[in-house]
């Protein structure tokens, strides 16, 4: 383990060699959601932002990882959930973690102890989605969240896990509607014509079933439904844990709406129209 000033010189020469380098676990606020106090982050740099960094890989080639946990406790990092075991990171610590050589698709990474996942320390990795410079690429990190748990984790409680779970906000890239309209991540504007990607994530304990309206889209990578590669559907479910990749062909002009179809989704605690629901705008 290095000391947090002992990344400087490895961040600055592998950032020339892989772009996104170094991930920093940060606590802070979420003016997203008024009930929710602190939140865990996974941000590019030292400075905070709500919304959790991707990181983009090339296909076939294995890779580091920086992850400089600045928060004031220890958290368990895991660079492929639900595939490979979690480190642990110390309060102040700095992990070099090794990325494997992948496949083409979309994949979680984060923390998974309880604290640093029930705030919201998730994000995903794209390995060989940015090949093509006439490709448009977005991505939507999806979340569902119980503001009690999240107040628990504040207090230095743990949730009670026989609790029902009743999450009262769900998000894009850790945005509620409108506000996922202003993230150009979470919104398809795109002109007549365009084929886009989307690298969707779950980092929910819900499933999420994505309605698109418009548009039939094909599911080029799935981690966890990989028998549904190739399907071209207007409906697809994102189980909990899930990574996946979508290609949409912008074929007609218009704005048209693209949302989790559970309606209780669609809210900002019990509001429609809020939650997880964003656009597809297309342009001549
Ligand atoms: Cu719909």
């Amino acid at each position: 383990m290095m000391k947090i000033i002992g990344t400087a010189g490895i961040t600055l020469i592998s950032v020339l060699a892989f772009g996104q380098d170094s991930l920093f676990i940060l606590r802070g606020t979420w003016e997203q959601i008024p009930e929710a106090t602190e939140v865990l982050r996974l941000n590019a740099t030292s400075n905070w932002s709500e919304q959790n960094a991707i990181v983009e890989r090339d296909e076939g080639v294995a890779s580091n990882l920086v992850i400089v946990n600045a928060d004031s406790t220890s958290h368990q990092w895991s660079l492929l959930i639900g595939v490979n075991e979690g480190v642990t990171i110390g309060p102040g610590e700095t992990a070099v973690v090794e990325l494997p050589a992948l496949p083409m698709g979309t994949y979680r990474l984060g923390l998974i102890d309880g604290e640093g996942n029930g705030l919201g320390a998730h994000s995903m990795l794209q390995v060989g989605l940015q090949t093509d410079a006439n490709l448009d690429l977005f991505h939507w990190n999806l979340c569902d969240w119980e503001t009690d748990q999240m107040a628990a984790w504040n207090n230095g409680t743990e949730p009670d896990p026989s609790a029902p779970y009743v999450p009262n906000y769900f998000s894009i890239n850790e945005q509620v509607y409108p506000t996922t309209l202003e993230d150009p991540n979470a919104l398809i504007d795109v002109a007549l014509g365009d084929t886009c990607w989307i690298a969707v994530a779950n980092h929910g304990k819900m499933d999420h079933v994505l309605h698109f309206h418009g548009f039939h889209v094909e599911v080029l990578t799935s981690n966890l439904q990989p028998s549904r590669i190739g399907w071209s559907k207007d409906t697809v479910p994102v189980k909990t844990g899930e990574g996946m990749t979508l290609q949409l062909v912008a074929n007609q002009l218009g704005t048209y709406p693209v949302h989790d179809h559970n309606l209780i989704a669609v809210t900002n605690a019990g509001f429609y129209p809020g939650g997880m629901l964003t656009q597809i705008i297309v342009n001549p």
